[in-house]
């Protein structure tokens, strides 16, 4: 963790965090609400009197200041460097907060770094892929769990409280993200919401679901057909699986993630379906469950070893249905390894 402060802190003299996940990441406090001040090698938590003792006991190393005015606070510090420099988080602090602390502090430079600041959680270590894999493998389970109870007759947000109940029963924090969970010709909807439709013999189900264990997300999207699958659901099915397989035999430590997207876009292309895939192939996941590394058309990041990216692609079509499958992987030296076991053979339910 030092190192990469000392990386954000080569050419800026401060790194004002405002984030609840840069705050967690880089501090360990997971309360959320607060600010954290890398300064020069001092290291303030700015949080109110409802956290204080949480934040005592998680950020350790950390001068843990109570004060209901975070920001005034964190201002009052870098006030007294001259010639401060500081990274902000550019994306995570509102327009009235920017526009106050450039007003509170007449001596700073304040730098957009949110980019910057966030690479910095690209590669996992080791206890953070273990609480990745530990929320993706109660995916998998309730993914188990959801096919046998899946049935016509039951509406989507049924599916959806199933899958984020069980979830939460077998070890889950919290749930990641709202849990897509739909059917039929809405499943044309890359990210539809659960309604009160019944499902119906024919369908397809997609369900992208994902939980946290210990602030660290799983993310995981199946699409199943109930009853017999049809020749064209089969044919769009084979497509974005065998998509996805050719991405993930590319997917290594050295390719460009626009590079791994345009494996899987090409593919898709060539079956005749390139109109109908309209998204990224893949993004990090971390400690929020859409973070970089991106895989999609315009993102030049290499990617290196041990960093966790999902693997997504799909087919839409507008009143017809759609497809996605999505396995989370680890970037290897050589390859990736996947997380996510759950068979993407055609289940008709
Ligand atoms: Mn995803």
């Amino acid at each position: 963790m030092n190192k990469k402060i000392d990386e954000l802190l080569k050419d800026n003299t401060s790194v004002l965090l405002t984030s609840p996940h840069n705050m967690r990441y880089f501090s360990n406090f997971s309360g959320g609400e607060g600010v954290v001040l890398f300064a020069g090698d001092k290291k303030f938590l700015f949080t109110d009197s409802r956290y204080t003792e949480q934040a005592k006991g998680e950020a350790v190393g950390f001068l843990v200041v109570e004060t209901n005015d975070y920001l005034k606070s964190a201002c009052e510090v870098l006030e007294s460097d001259n010639g401060c420099r500081a990274l902000i988080e550019e994306n995570e602090i509102s327009a009235k907060d920017y526009t106050r602390i450039c007003s509170m502090v007449k001596n700073c430079e304040f730098t957009f770094g949110a980019e910057k600041i966030n690479a910095q959680r690209m590669v996992k270590t080791e206890t953070e892929l273990e609480k990745i894999k530990k929320a993706e493998e109660i995916g998998c389970k309730a993914f188990e769990h959801i096919l046998d109870f899946i049935k016509p007759g039951i509406c989507e947000k049924e599916i959806a409280t199933e899958l984020e109940y069980f979830m939460k029963k077998n070890g889950a924090d919290a749930i990641a993200f709202e849990t897509i969970a739909i059917s039929g010709k809405r499943t044309s909807l890359p990210h539809g919401v659960p309604g009160d439709k019944k499902i119906e013999k024919g369908d397809f189900v997609t369900m992208d679901f994902g939980c946290t264990v210990d602030g660290y997300c799983s993310d995981m999207t199946r699409t199943v057909v109930v009853g017999k699958a049809s020749d064209e659901q089969k044919k769009i099915y084979n497509a974005v699986r065998n998509a996805q397989q050719a991405a993930l035999d590319v997917i290594c430590e050295g390719i460009r993630g626009c590079d791994a997207d345009k494996v899987a876009r090409d593919y898709i292309e060539r079956a005749g379906y390139g109109q109908y895939f309209r998204h990224s192939l893949g993004h990090g996941v971390g400690l929020l469950v859409h973070e970089l590394p991106n895989l999609s058309p315009k993102s030049e990041i290499v990617l290196s070893e041990n960093m966790v990216t999902s693997c997504e692609p799909g087919i839409y079509i507008p009143d017809f249905g759609g497809v996605r499958i999505e396995d989370l992987v680890v970037v290897r030296k050589d390859g990736c390894e996947n997380l996510t076991p759950a068979t993407k053979e055609i289940i008709e339910l």
